[in-house]
């Protein structure tokens, strides 16, 4: 399947058509200011503002679509990725999409420990990943290979326990299923071809990347303005966790001045009880729709 693509200089990118990913990363590509429409009917879909044409296909074909150079960048499980065993390179983890890879088997069973699963029938849909666990142990398994509902299979009598995605645990509580083991952990990863890129799509990468940090970066932060006497300047100053030092302002009342900074948002509630402690009124957070630094 390879192929020069530098006859363009149109960045691909393959996120996944339908399924746990696609809205997430829609989201995050329009939050970075490319505009599109129709993706839901169309494989291809061409953006209006930036250099960039979307296809859309299942998230197991994206590594190999990346990894031959069809398209120079995917967003897709890390699952899928180290299933395939692809040669890509992971540009960013994005953290969503969040979920492991797990060994699970019958509540009662007494399948617990990696050695237990010596001889036992594990039915996955990740037969890679789960013969590489055991066989790095000198544990020897067979698999099962399945393509879905891997978590009836051993109500069935087909498999003695299984290997398949975990995020809230439901599932496997449903069927009557004890998680054991963790295979791998993975999120949603930007990945990159691995294929010779023109120039000009280099350029473009970096352009991509620089407006995704931002916009991540974004999230994570909160812009908070507050009020306080100008003689707890000082201490307040200490305890913002600021990622660039605060703006003071002076107000009508020349005793208060008015402090505005950026912060991380897992750090504002713990702060905000302090920065009262410290004298500090009308503290407004808000969020931040993109930040370059
Ligand atoms: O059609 P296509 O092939 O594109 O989609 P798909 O059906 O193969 O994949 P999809 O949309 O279900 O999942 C896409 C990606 O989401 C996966 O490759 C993972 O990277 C990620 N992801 C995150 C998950 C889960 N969480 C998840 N919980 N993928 C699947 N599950 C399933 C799991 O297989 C099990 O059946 O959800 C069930 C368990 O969920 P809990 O919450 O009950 O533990
Ligand atoms: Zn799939």
């Amino acid at each position: 399947m390879n192929r020069s693509l530098d006859h363009t200089t149109s960045l691909r990118i393959a996120i996944q058509k339908s399924g746990r990913l696609t809205d997430k990363t829609i989201d995050l590509l329009h939050g970075i200011g490319i505009e599109f429409d129709n993706y839901k009917r169309n494989l291809m879909v061409k953006t209006r503002n930036f250099d960039v044409e979307l296809l859309l296909l299942r998230d197991d074909d994206i590594p190999e679509y990346v990894q031959d150079g069809i398209c120079d960048l995917g967003f897709v499980g890390a699952n899928e990725v180290y299933e395939k065993d692809s040669k890509v390179t992971v540009l960013r983890g994005l953290n969503y999409g969040n979920c492991r890879l797990a060994v699970a088997s019958p509540n009662a069973s007494g399948l617990e420990t990696p050695e237990d699963f010596e001889g036992k029938r594990i039915a996955t849909s990740y037969p890679f990943l789960t013969q590489k666990f055991f066989q790095d142990r000198g544990i020897q398994v067979s698999l099962v290979e399945i393509s879905g509902a891997v978590e009836i299979t051993p109500q069935l009598e087909v498999a003695d326990a299984i290997s398949d995605l975990v995020s809230t645990g439901g599932t496997l509580k449903a069927n009557g299923l004890s998680e054991r083991f963790t295979i791998i952990e993975s999120e949603t990863k930007l990945i990159q071809t691995e294929q010779p890129l023109s120039e000009g799509k280099q350029r473009l990468i970096e352009k991509f990347l620089q407006r995704i940090d931002g916009y991540r970066t974004a999230k994570e932060s909160r812009y908070i303005l507050m009020n306080a006497p100008k003689n707890s300047v000082e201490q307040i100053k200490e305890l913002l966790p600021s990622m660039k030092s605060p703006t003071i302002m002076p107000l009508a009342n020349e005793e208060m001045v008015a402090i505005h900074t950026v912060i991380p948002y897992n750090q504002f509630w713990d702060v905000m009880e302090q920065l009262q402690e410290a004298g500090a009124s009308d503290i407004v957070m808000l969020p931040i729709e993109s930040m370059i630094a």
